[in-house]
């Protein structure tokens, strides 16, 4: 049997925590092959509740689930995780600024940047899922100098996996005979999810979505607004925010960085920038990638037309104004 892997989920008495620690748990992650140890860290408003949570895995008994340590104190908590799902975040209230939610949510991930980075597993791998997530994730990276940046991530496969949804819905297609949609920037209403390499496989092969679909005007548009609005529809429709689709689209981001992406096949990662497309370095910024042996690299030499051009240069826009506003919260 392989040796357990460490996994931290952090907010894990939150909703998202609640939907995807079973997951986990069940091998929907990292294999069905792959014990893991499940280390659940909240704050101290939420322990009982967390404990709870440790109770009920306990009760579920699942035979891959070798361990589960459920704490407030987040240095037990990073102890030689060997992947970080950060889940845990402070949420916009009404009425408040959004400097003031920056500001907490800088202060929270400096703290949990130096825990991880002083007692994590060397190679850990950290995906940033709580809003602002790129931002988050780069703060994450500054503050943990000693962490590869390639090993920090943050999520933009919810809406990945939301825009090959509603390609799905539209084509009346089966999802694994869709692929390579792409969400450009910041995981925000500015995101650009892109199908201009999209394909369909069809009985006479692969074709491409924006043929299939025959409907450019409904691509550019509709399309566009749906993807980017889906998690307002959400809360609109269950008055939570996601998370069943959220915790999936985690464990399909952490699978597919681990164990690879299928050959031919990309997803969207946010990732610090190397400067590919014109994407000015020192962003955390959703390109598409492929991964192999847990390493992910971004797809090079696609054709940016010019209303792709003029998105993709609007989400980075709104990042950099974000990285300025976390700066400004460090004085
Ligand atoms: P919840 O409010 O249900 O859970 C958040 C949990 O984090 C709470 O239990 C809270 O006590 C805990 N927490 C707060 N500060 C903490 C700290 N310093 N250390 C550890 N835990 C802390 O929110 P939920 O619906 O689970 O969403 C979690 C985050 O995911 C939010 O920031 C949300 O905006 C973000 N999302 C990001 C998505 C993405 O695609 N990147 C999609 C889903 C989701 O909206």
């Amino acid at each position: 049997e392989k040796d357990p892997v460490r996994v931290l989920v952090t907010g894990a008495a939150g909703q998202i925590g609640y939907a995807i620690v079973p997951m986990i748990a069940r091998g929907v992650m990292l294999g069905l092959d792959q014990p893991v140890i499940l280390h659940l860290l909240d704050i101290e408003p939420a322990a009982e509740a967390l404990n709870g949570v440790k109770m009920e895995l306990i009760d579920a008994a699942f035979p891959l689930l070798k361990g589960v340590v459920a704490t407030t104190d987040v240095v037990e908590a990073c102890k030689d995780v060997n992947i970080a799902i950060m889940v845990g975040g402070f949420p916009r209230k009404e009425g408040m600024e959004r400097k003031d939610v920056m500001s907490k949510n800088v202060s929270i991930y400096k703290a949990q940047a130096a825990a991880l980075e002083q007692h994590a597993a060397a190679d850990c791998k950290v995906l940033v899922v709580a809003n602002p997530a790129n931002t988050n994730a780069l703060v994450l990276k500054e503050f943990a100098p000693s962490i590869p940046e390639k090993n920090i991530t943050c999520l933009t496969r919810l809406d990945h996996n939301r825009a090959l949804g509603q390609i799905l819905e539209r084509l009346n297609a089966h999802v694994s005979d869709v692929k390579n949609v792409i969400i450009w920037g910041n995981h925000s209403s500015t995101q650009y999810p892109d199908v201009n390499h999209a394909t369909v496989t069809t009985s006479s092969g692969g074709k491409l979505v924006r043929e299939l679909v025959a409907d450019d005007n409904w691509l550019n548009t509709d399309f566009i607004a749906t993807v980017q609005q889906r998690g307002a529809a959400i809360i609109k429709a269950r008055k939570l925010s996601s998370a069943l689709s959220a915790a999936s689209a985690a464990c399909d981001h952490i699978r597919d960085w681990v164990l690879g992406t299928p050959k031919g096949t990309w997803v969207s990662m946010g990732v610090y920038s190397d400067g590919s497309y014109g994407i000015q370095p020192g962003l955390i910024y959703s390109f598409p990638v492929t991964c192999e042996k847990g390493q992910w690299s971004i797809v090079q030499g696609l054709k940016i037309d010019e209303f792709s051009r003029k998105k993709m240069d609007a989400t980075a826009n709104e990042l950099i104004e974000e990285k300025s506003l976390a700066y400004s919260c460090l004085n």
